[in-house]
């Protein structure tokens, strides 16, 4: 078994596990505010993740929301970086909605990329170089589009923020219309099937968006921060996630312009 066809089988039992639960009592505990939320599903999937990996990979390093491997700073060999649960309010609130997360690396270059939308049984994913498949189907290379002619997926949350506000208010207003759906990694593989143009949010972590971008990448989208900069696997990030023509338009247009603001989050992010 190829390490590829092994993480395509973990990912897809991982989420059996998920379904199997959802009849069960969740535990909900709160994180760094009361609307972070994290469950003993999170934490068992991510676990789960983890042991599977090590029991076959035991030198593979893994980075997880829920806990490991928050002190690697770069790393050399096969790193996996893993949400077990994005979308946590949706898990909780919708039992609909969210996803499990995979993108691995080898010697900090992307090897495969995978988004399972669990209660779909839907699953993107993508060998670098190899082309994005959503199940067995393969996907399209993404077409450019004007701002004025594109769905944008964006959390209506920012624009109730000072400074935010500044920054998105125009895009969206000079937009097709807005959308948001509450996991990061699902609103990526929109935009890697075309249902969204482009995907933006102020802080992102590596979880949220390794393994969308490496499934976007193999369909000719461009994923950076809003300056344009390679988003890395260490440290949340600003994220702009679209098809070429957008994501350009965008960074040039919109970002730039604002790049105070913008500095101002990245230094906030660093902290
Ligand atoms: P999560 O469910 O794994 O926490 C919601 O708009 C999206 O943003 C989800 O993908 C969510 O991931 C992510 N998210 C929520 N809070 C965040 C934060 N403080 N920083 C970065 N990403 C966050
Ligand atoms: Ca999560």
């Amino acid at each position: 078994m190829t390490l590829y066809q092994f993480a395509k089988a973990l990912i897809l039992e991982a989420g059996k596990n998920i379904r199997e639960t959802m009849d069960e009592t969740l535990h909900i505990e709160t994180k760094s505010n009361p609307n972070d939320l994290v469950t003993n599903v999170d934490k068992q999937t991510e676990q789960f993740l983890v042991d599977r990996i090590h029991q076959s990979y035991p030198d593979h390093e893994v980075i997880g929301e829920e806990g490991h491997g928050h002190q690697l700073s770069h790393s050399q060999g096969t790193t996996w970086v893993i949400d077990p649960i994005d979308g946590t309010l949706n898990f909780v609130h919708q039992r609909e909605n969210f996803s499990i997360s995979i993108g691995i690396f080898q010697d900090d270059t992307p090897y495969a990329g995978f988004v399972y939308d669990v209660m779909n049984d839907t699953l993107y994913h993508a060998k670098a170089g190899e082309g994005a498949y959503v199940g067995d189907q393969s996907l399209p290379q993404i077409e450019d589009t004007d701002l004025k002619k594109s769905i944008i997926g964006i959390n209506p949350n920012w624009l109730t923020k000072p400074k935010l506000v500044d920054l998105f208010h125009p895009i969206v207003n000079q937009s097709r219309s807005a959308r948001a759906y509450g996991s990061a990694a699902l609103e990526i593989v929109h935009v890697v099937t075309g249902r969204l143009a482009a995907y933006m949010t102020p802080r992102l972590q590596p979880w949220d968006y390794a393994g969308g971008l490496i499934i976007l990448n193999e369909v000719g989208g461009k994923g950076t921060d809003f300056l344009g900069e390679a988003l890395t696997i260490y440290e949340p990030h600003t994220v702009v996630l679209a098809n070429p023509q957008l994501h350009e338009d965008l960074i040039n247009h919109y970002f730039k312009p604002h790049q105070e603001i913008i500095e101002e989050l990245h230094a906030h992010h660093r902290r």
